[in-house]
């Protein structure tokens, strides 16, 4: 039946339609850009959120994933602890800016691997699908490859398969199927520090097979000459998939870690729509350019308010400490298209 004119009914595609598809995240941490302040991405003035001594045995806490929980915030963390060893920890906060971290880390409550093992490894990213809250991470297990867990409660951890077999870092999990798959970005690598990289997808019925691999995106000039890695979850948006990522490039001084955005088809995120050649972000304070490993920005996490279009990035900063940035998704959206270079 044709639509009366005039009827009150509601409006589709309205100017104020938020870009984000999600929900909103009203206690979204948050500061306005400063004045003045030229670039899309900005940082917080307290940086670091948190300090690589936060915990008695942590030499540093950095490249860790933060998602909602509840009325606050819930987030798995990368600790190196003064022995040498990286493991997950759990972690809360009521506002997003002050965490408590426990001081032992996760153990799998079940996992193939042995149950009540720690969660030993890095860079871990959350991703929560339905009602559960998936860990993907960089696994140790003859050479890095990508961990995947489970939770519903932060308690009671479980650890499925390994998803492939080493060596891959960077798993980054979809927040929802996409043609009755779960689909995985990660960057292919090897033992070392890696001197390649590209992205690619994978996609699984179950979590436990993958298959359908699919080249997504290579190396470009400048700062993203030497490899690329995705960063956080995506995000969901009406024009595509906003991926932010990391693109490194080769210095003789060692490497240098900075922040880019694409934008991904949403039914088929194998194709790149938009990618930025400049960056959004890259070591410039000095938190960043000092610490165990300089002159690294590494964006793991983000929060998003669907209504106002905010975004929160955590990044881990010269592998030491983790830090927050903002920045508006229409404002990010328009950047990377008028600056776009496939
Ligand atoms: C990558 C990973 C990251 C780290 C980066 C810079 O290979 O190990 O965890 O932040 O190197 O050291």
């Amino acid at each position: 039946m044709p639509e009366k004119k005039g009827t009150g009914t509601k409006k589709t595609g309205s100017k104020s339609s938020p870009t984000i598809i999600g929900k909103a995240l009203p206690n979204i941490p948050w500061e306005e850009k400063p004045a003045g302040c030229k670039d899309v991405i900005w940082r917080y003035r307290s940086n670091p959120v948190i300090p690589r001594n936060l915990l008695s045995i942590s030499n540093s806490i950095f490249n860790s994933a933060v998602i909602p929980y509840g009325p606050g915030y819930y987030g798995v963390f990368r600790v190196e602890n003064r022995a040498g060893g990286s493991s997950l920890f759990f972690g809360k906060s009521a506002d997003g800016l002050e965490w408590k971290l426990n001081e032992e880390p996760i153990r799998f409550t079940t996992s193939p691997y042995g149950n009540g093992r720690v969660a030993g490894g890095y860079d871990p990213r959350v991703t929560k699908i339905g009602n559960k809250y998936y860990i993907t991470w960089c696994n140790g297990f003859h050479g890095p490859t990508i961990g995947l867990a489970w939770t519903s409660d932060f308690k009671k951890f479980h650890q499925l398969e390994n998803v492939f077999i080493p060596h891959n870092r960077n798993g980054v999990l979809f927040p929802e199927k996409i043609n009755g798959h779960y689909v995985m970005l990660s960057r292919p690598s090897d033992n070392r520090h890696t001197e390649f990289g590209d992205i690619f997808i994978s996609q699984s019925r179950d979590l436990v097979y993958w298959g359908k691999h699919k080249f997504v995106m290579a190396t470009k000039g400048g700062w993203q000459s030497l490899k690329i890695g995705p960063g956080p979850v995506p995000v969901k948006t009406k024009q595509g998939w906003l991926m932010f990522y990391h693109g490194v490039n080769l210095t003789c001084n060692g490497m240098v870690y900075r922040t880019g955005a694409a934008l991904l088809d949403l039914e088929q995120p194998w194709k790149v729509l938009y990618r930025t050649a400049p960056f959004l972000l890259g070591p410039q304070e000095n938190y960043e350019c000092v610490g165990d490993v300089p002159n690294v920005v590494f964006p793991v996490s983000t929060l998003q308010d669907a209504p106002t279009g905010r975004i929160a990035i955590y990044y881990g900063a010269s592998d030491t400490t983790t830090c927050l940035a903002f920045c508006q998704v229409d404002e990010i959206l328009k950047f990377v298209k008028a600056h776009s270079q496939l």
